[in-house]
């Protein structure tokens, strides 16, 4: 049986991320490989209601406690997603443990520190930034409504992000046209099938 991939979408805010992940999902269903959408935070969870109430921000919590709990959100979702890997399934992944760094380290908490919890959760084999500049990401519907959508935090978690990169990312101008970004991401998915394929690698960890 041949494993699934795990695909990432990262990004700051209103960069398409979820826009694609679900059109990369649907096409990948539609050629015949079995794939599954997920999205960090899942706030179905109980601790996805708890991040939900922080972003939302009907509650407050320190920033140390947010960033532990949007780690843990990951952890209780591991299990599955390994056992889905295994099992063949593709996962797409919206937002991950990168977000978490980012966003933790723009608000200024040691880079080392935010990384240690997520340090043994799965491992993306392809990330997916899309990349777009806070004042363009503004002009889009939604923005403004949660906590972290605020033009000087953005360009920071940005500039985190991209201190993250390595050769596994690739980056998307999630500018274009949506139509145009999905071709672009459906030669870059091609790719990653045809690498694994080649190369059998086992799935690894952060
Ligand atoms: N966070 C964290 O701090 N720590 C963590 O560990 C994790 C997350 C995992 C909630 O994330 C917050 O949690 C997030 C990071 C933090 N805070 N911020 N900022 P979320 O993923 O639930 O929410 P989000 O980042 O705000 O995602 P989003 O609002 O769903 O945006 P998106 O998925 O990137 O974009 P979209 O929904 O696909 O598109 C946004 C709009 O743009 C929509 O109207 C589209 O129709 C439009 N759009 C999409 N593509 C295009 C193109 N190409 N052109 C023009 N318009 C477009």
């Amino acid at each position: 049986m041949t494993r699934g991939l795990f695909i990432l979408f990262e990004g700051c805010d209103r960069s398409g991320k979820t826009t694609q992940s679900t059109r990369l999902v649907q096409a990948l269903d539609d050629s015949g490989i079995k794939a599954k959408l997920l999205k960090f935070p899942d706030r179905t969870t109980a601790i996805g209601k708890m991040i939900d109430g922080y972003l939302t921000q009907k509650s407050k919590l320190s920033d140390e406690a947010i960033h532990l709990l949007f780690s843990a959100n990951r952890w209780e979702a591991m299990n599955q997603m390994r056992a889905d890997l295994e099992s063949g399934i593709t996962l797409v992944v919206d937002r991950y443990a990168f977000s978490g760094v980012a966003f933790s380290a723009a608000k200024k908490l040691d880079f080392k520190w935010c990384k240690a919890p997520d340090v043994g959760l799965l491992a993306p084999d392809r990330v997916f930034f899309m990349d777009i500049h806070p004042d363009d990401a503004a002009k889009r519907d939604g923005y403004g409504e949660e906590i972290y959508e605020k033009r000087e935090f953005q360009i920071e978690v940005r500039v985190k992000f991209f201190s993250m990169m390595d050769s596994s990312w690739s980056v998307v101008d999630a500018n274009k046209d949506a139509d145009e970004i999905h071709r672009q991401i459906m030669v870059l998915t091609k790719r990653a099938f045809k690498k694994q394929e080649e190369d059998q690698s086992s799935i690894s960890s952060l």
